[in-house]
């Protein structure tokens, strides 16, 4: 049963050590900090860099992936998993949308539908976001949209111009 994590960062981590550590240094050790919890990743797709959304945010571009994961943990279980190693690299809950070291977005959890307070699945903002979906793609061609059952190269197709453009894949 496919399940899949969307990733973003647009500050520098810091490593045990104290060391700083770039969105991609981060995005490795998050793979290693995810098994230690049960979350196996069995496939990850390429970097994309993209200007933090909403467009105006003065802020760092942000580093995007997507990846596959194998998991016995249930959805609220891993979300509160996902939350955990947001905080071990550094990630603290301020504003909305503002710059952080480390975010994982629980994207689909085999294709279920749950609409609850606590937790919403499929993701309910992904559809809209090119820096989602492009990495997205790279790991699940073929994913459907489990409420409106649309196939994510038709959702991709109905993203603005103006979102595909600054789209860059490292
Ligand atoms: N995440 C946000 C807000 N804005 N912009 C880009 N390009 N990529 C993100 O992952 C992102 C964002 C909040 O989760
Ligand atoms: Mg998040
Ligand atoms: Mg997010």
């Amino acid at each position: 049963m496919p399940v899949y994590i969307a990733l973003g960062a647009n500050l520098s981590s810091e490593d045990d050590a104290g060391n700083s550590q770039s969105p991609a240094e981060t995005f490795s050790a998050t793979a290693s900090a995810l098994e230690e919890r049960g979350i196996k990743v069995t496939a990850m797709s390429a970097l994309w860099q993209s200007p933090a959304w909403p467009p105006g945010s003065k802020q760092p571009d942000y580093i995007n992936a997507c990846a596959r994961i194998e998991t016995t943990l249930s959805p609220r279980k891993m979300l509160r998993a996902l939350h955990s190693v947001e905080a071990q690299f550094g990630r603290r809950r301020t504003v909305k949308n503002a710059a952080r070291p480390l975010d994982l977005d629980l994207l689909d959890y085999g294709g279920q539908v749950i609409d609850a307070p606590d937790i919403e699945i499929p993701h309910p903002r992904m559809l809209a976001r090119s820096f989602v979906l492009f990495p997205l793609a790279e790991v699940a061609p073929n994913w459907t949209d489990p409420r409106k059952k649309r196939a994510i190269t038709d959702w991709i197709a109905r993203l603005p111009l103006s979102d595909v453009m600054p789209m860059k894949r490292l």
